[in-house]
């Protein structure tokens, strides 16, 4: 069966690596070329063309890249797509198939020898597909009768607790929505969602000290502030968008400092797409203080640019502090003040690796603007006192006043395209009760009250074989969770996993005793219903729910949509449901209004969203009302600087993304922007610290992680020296994973520590 390992995947794997030189800036003529070449490749040019110019306009479908915001007003042909846009979009237009006879010609061993980029390259899947116990081929299998499955397992189990209910954040809010209903009233909350590995720590965070767990910055605010923080993010490949809106605030004058262990190109300069004339000149700076941080250094770098503050307005009254604000909206100062005061600045520096002399200067840049916005990313998620990076953050802003007006705010920049909306659609395994009570009235059922598992839970459950069904709407679960030979055993315990995706992935050859494949209709299709063409809705990272209209014919007549599979599933497992799941999915408008009946905020929503750009719902930080957390203000808070003690020879390593991927999807072997060409399996490194360790460039490493005393090895990386911090390295996601200790998880969030793995290296 599909035994092979990534961890195995041995160094003759190696595809022939080609460096270049890290270019001097991001965008330009270069990502133009690169987009079309895919584009070229997977659709073809001239359909390819046609697609990409209905991506993110206001008639158009929504990108699946991510979760940046479009421009309210003004969105011009071909700029309202980036070059890793234009990727994720081909990826789902391609051309190629997997289809039944794909199935009958490669087993799932044969299938599970090729590599994450191969695997993703088969292309589309077109039928349903069964996996029988034992059996070496997936073989074709009807709608019905997976469903039928699907049912008679879920209706088996002794609890509904036993069952696992994970989503990726593509998911519309449409098929969010009804697929939670479904999981609540089968009876559980088992609902984990690729949040719990991502922003999990912000939503955390921001609750407590905001009282709500989403950013509150709209794109407008970009013109307006004064000042921009770019924490733990590399917007330049993972956001490009975002770049524009940095261009934008320096265009008005404002200053941008970046945070980052790495001098990621594309946020230290870049050239507009928007505007042909300047793809071949200089680019434009935008980074004007670059701190390059140590690995998970930011809260102790954070703690000095406070007690600096602080200093400064000790000094000067009234010059730092917004003192009204501080009065009449926060709570806590003086505990935070007095926490503040334990730390030494002296004991501090060295942990983040800076020049105090840069970080006066931060500080200063703070001191001297009130209109701030900090924005993050992976960078401070992924870490055991992540929480704690996130609030003191919002510290810093409180003291400035800097939330709640324009041009000032949190900005946590998403992933996934609809990741924000499925949670404000009820994907949590810890749902509020005043949700589940609406949900109760509105659909006549008991809702399960007891929290569910998060993703590391479920893993730990599935491995206990105290849960053995696992559905995954979207996603490859096996390749993006941490712990990659822990969690595959626990796929394989499973008594039936279920995936219902567009393409083939790791996820599908790892697997339960019996497994399904659920293919169907990615965000560019039409989707035909009983009532006629429909679209869906999602929510952006800045919290405006707009449509997404898919007109591409759909690949294959045997695909259904998402919230067609719910239904599917649900009529087949519900006997005594009340709700009518068919109706729903003839007529996506009955959806909607579901979802305004139990959800606030949603008033209107079918007329609302009809409007060109769709709309913002309510935020109250947006709106200078901390009412909803526990003091009814907003929370200073008092956090800890990491506590992680590397031995002698022991390293920090992060796992972050290549330019030329999409999660787990990995769209070709390139890293352009850090100079690496064809090989993924690269571990970056500081020149000094090789050199006292003897490594040379492209010599063979094996990585060993070490947690409580357990140990896990991937073998076959080649070192490559780079500009990063002594003791940080980086590897890419998610070949490192196996890396990745389940237990090793941030406190509060639960998320995976995959920004923090302490290891050693071992040369071949
Ligand atoms: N093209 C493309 N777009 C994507 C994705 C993709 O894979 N490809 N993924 C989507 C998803 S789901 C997400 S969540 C986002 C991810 O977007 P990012 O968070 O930008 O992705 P990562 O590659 O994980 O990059 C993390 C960044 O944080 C830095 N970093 C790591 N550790 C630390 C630290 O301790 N402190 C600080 N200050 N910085 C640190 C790294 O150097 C890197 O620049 O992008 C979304 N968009
Ligand atoms: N080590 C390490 N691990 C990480 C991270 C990290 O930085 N480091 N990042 C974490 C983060 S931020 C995230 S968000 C998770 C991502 O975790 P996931 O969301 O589970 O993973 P993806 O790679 O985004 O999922 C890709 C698959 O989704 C399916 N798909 C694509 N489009 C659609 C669609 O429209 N509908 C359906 N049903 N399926 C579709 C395809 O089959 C594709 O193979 O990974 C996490 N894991
Ligand atoms: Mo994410």
């Amino acid at each position: 069966m599909s035994t092979k390992k990534p961890e195995a995947q041995a160094p003759e794997t190696l595809t022939g690596i080609k460096l270049t030189k890290v270019p001097t800036s991001a965008v330009g003529a270069k990502a133009i070329q690169s987009a079309l070449s895919h584009v070229k490749n997977e659709v073809g040019l001239i359909k390819g063309i046609g697609l990409l110019a209905r991506l993110n306009q206001k008639n158009g479908f929504d990108c699946p890249g991510c979760a940046w915001p479009d421009p309210d007003e003004k969105r011009a042909f071909l700029a309202e797509y980036c070059e890793n846009g234009a990727k994720a979009v081909a990826e789902e237009a391609t051309k190629k198939r997997v289809s039944p006879l794909f199935f009958a010609s490669h087993s799932v061993r044969e299938l599970s020898l090729l590599s994450d980029y191969e695997i993703g390259k088969s292309g589309r899947i077109t039928h349903p597909m069964y996996l029988a116990e034992g059996a070496t081929h997936y073989q074709e299998i009807s709608w019905d009768a997976a469903f039928q499955m699907i049912g008679t397992e879920l209706n088996g189990l002794k609890s509904p607790d036993e069952a696992v209910f994970y989503t990726s954040g593509r998911t519309s809010n449409e098929a969010a929505f009804l697929y939670q209903l479904f999981v609540r009233q089968f009876g559980t909350n088992n609902l984990p969602d690729c949040s719990n590995m991502c922003h999990e720590s912000s939503g955390s965070a921001l609750s407590e000290t905001l009282g709500i767990g989403k950013g509150s910055v709209t794109l407008e605010d970009f013109n307006e502030a004064d000042l921009v923080i770019v924490m733990g993010q590399n917007p330049g490949t993972n956001h490009p968008r975002m770049l524009t809106a940095l261009g934008d605030t320096k265009k008005h004058g404002g200053k941008i400092i970046t945070i980052n262990p790495l001098p990621e190109v594309g946020l230290l300069n870049y050239k507009d797409p928007q505007n042909p004339l300047k793809w071949f000149g200089e680019g434009q700076d935008l980074t004007d203080l670059f701190l390059q941080v140590k690995i998970n250094g930011d809260v102790a770098l954070l703690k000095i640019i406070l007690k600096l503050l602080v200093a400064k307005e000790k000094a000067v009254p009234n010059s730092v502090f917004d003192h009204e604000f501080i009065a009449e909206k926060t709570a806590g100062l003086d505990e935070f003040l007095a926490d503040l005061e334990q730390y030494s600045i002296e004991d501090l520096v060295p942990q983040t690796g800076i020049e105090f002399s840069e970080i006066e200067k931060a500080a200063d840049l703070i001191a001297n603007n009130n209109k701030i916005i900090i924005c993050w990313a992976m960078g401070l998620t992924q870490h055991k006192n992540a929480v704690d990076n996130i609030r003191e953050l919002v510290n810093i802003l409180l003291l400035k006043g800097s939330i709640g007006k324009p041009g000032a705010g949190t900005c946590p920049v998403r992933g996934h395209s609809n990741v924000q909306g499925d949670r404000t659609m009820g994907i949590w395994e810890k749902p509020k009760d005043d949700f589940l009570d609406r949900l109760e009235k509105e659909f006549n059922f008991t809702a399960p009250r007891k929290h569910g598992f998060d993703v590391v839970d479920a893993i730990k459950a599935m491995h206990a074989k105290k849960a053995t069904v696992f559905i995954g709407m979207g996603g490859n679960f096996i390749s993006a969770t941490p712990d990659t030979e822990f969690t595959a055993d626990a796929l394989r315990n499973c008594s039936l996993t279920v995936q219902i995706s567009t393409k083939l992935n790791r996820s599908h050859l790892i697997h339960g005793k019996q497994a399904l494949i659920l293919p169907c209709l990615g965000r560019s299709e039409e989707d035909l219903q009983a009532s006629g063409a429909q679209f869906v809705t999602v929510e952006n990272s800045m919290g405006v729910v707009h449509q997404s209209h898919g007109d591409l014919k759909a690949l294959s007549s045997h695909l259904l949509s998402e919230p067609a599979i719910v239904a599917g599933m649900a009529n087949a497992t519900l006997k005594s449901s009340t709700t009518n799941w068919s109706e729903m999915v003839a007529n996506y408008d009955l959806i909607r209004n579901a979802i305004e009946a139990s959800i606030p905020g949603f008033e209107n929503y079918n007329t609302r969203v009809r409007q060109p750009g769709g709309f913002y719902l309510p935020n109250n930080a947006r709106a200078n009302d901390f009412s909803p957390t526990h003091t009814g203000k907003a929370n200073f808070t008092a956090n800890k600087p990491s506590d992680i003690q590397l031995k002698k020879d022991q390293f920090l390593m992060m796992t972050i993304r290549t330019h030329d991927q999409y999660n787990t999807t990995i769209y070709g072997l390139d890293d352009r922007y850090r100079g690496v060409l064809n090989e993924r399996r690269v571990i970056f490194m500081n020149p000094e610290d090789m050199k006292n360790l003897g490594i040379k460039k492209l010599d063979l490493l094996d990585l060993t992680s070490h947690f409580n005393g357990e140990e896990r090895t991937a073998k076959g990386f080649l070192a490559i020296p780079y500009d990063i911090p002594k003791q940080c390295t980086a590897t890419y996601f998610p070949e490192t994973n196996v890396l990745v200790p389940l237990n090793s998880t941030a406190t509060i969030s639960n998320t995976p520590t995959s920004k923090t793995v302490i290891i050693s290296l071992h040369k071949h």
